[in-house]
């Protein structure tokens, strides 16, 4: 049985960055209704022993294409969005620490540079899905997108880092200004469990 990160912080803390409403129904509906039929799909194809990171790495060995179908989309959203509250904070660190801040500065060159092309990567999005920052398993790091509820799991990396881009993360606050949207993820983007999910990553 999988269940939903409960928040550690009130719908209403992120604001005036993500307003009370938007999170209010991305967290109690939207998530809500990934996790219960993430589990339902999980249940009929009798993966409840595998961890979710297991069913989304191994998608291609589910032979009915209809659970495929629903595992991949309901399972990245339940994953997606346990990441993506997990690294939200009112009170977040700014900046990324030990073995992440090094590993930031050795690729990209500086945090600006990351930044400014995981902006790029969530304006580029053509229609739904996420930005990430992702870890190969020999510890680089990634930058990349994918559409929908998909993930880097399935391309055999480990996120650390995603942006939600589907309108319902934003459009209420933000309407059509995903730029605007993605500016102010960052000044609630908690770079401490980013740095801590980073070291996890590479064991
Ligand atoms: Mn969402």
């Amino acid at each position: 049985m999988f269940t939903q990160i409960q928040l550690p912080y009130a719908y209403d803390a992120l604001e005036p960055y993500i307003d009370a409403t938007t999170m209010e129904t991305h967290h109690g509906k939207h998530h809500a209704t990934y996790t219960t039929n993430f589990n339902a799909a999980v249940e009929k194809a009798g993966l409840s022993d595998k961890t979710v990171e297991e069913i989304l790495g191994n998608l291609d060995s589910v032979e009915d294409a209809a659970a495929r179908t629903a595992l991949r989309n309901n399972g990245g959203g339940f994953y997606n969005h346990n990441l993506y509250f997990e690294i939200l904070s009112p009170s977040p660190a700014k900046a990324p620490e030990g073995a992440l801040a090094a590993k930031i500065d050795e690729t990209f060159g500086s945090l600006d540079a990351l930044k400014e092309l995981l902006t790029q990567n969530a304006v580029g999005q053509f229609g739904s899905g996420w930005a990430w920052l992702s870890v190969a398993k020999d510890g680089s790091l990634v930058v990349g997108k994918t559409g929908n509820q998909d993930n880097p799991l399935m391309e055999g990396l480990t996120p650390i880092l995603g942006i939600d881009v589907w309108e319902h993360a934003y459009y209420l606050k933000h309407k059509n200004l995903r730029g605007a949207y993605v500016k102010d993820f960052f000044e609630v983007l908690d770079w401490k469990k980013v740095s801590e999910l980073y070291d996890k990553a590479i064991g």
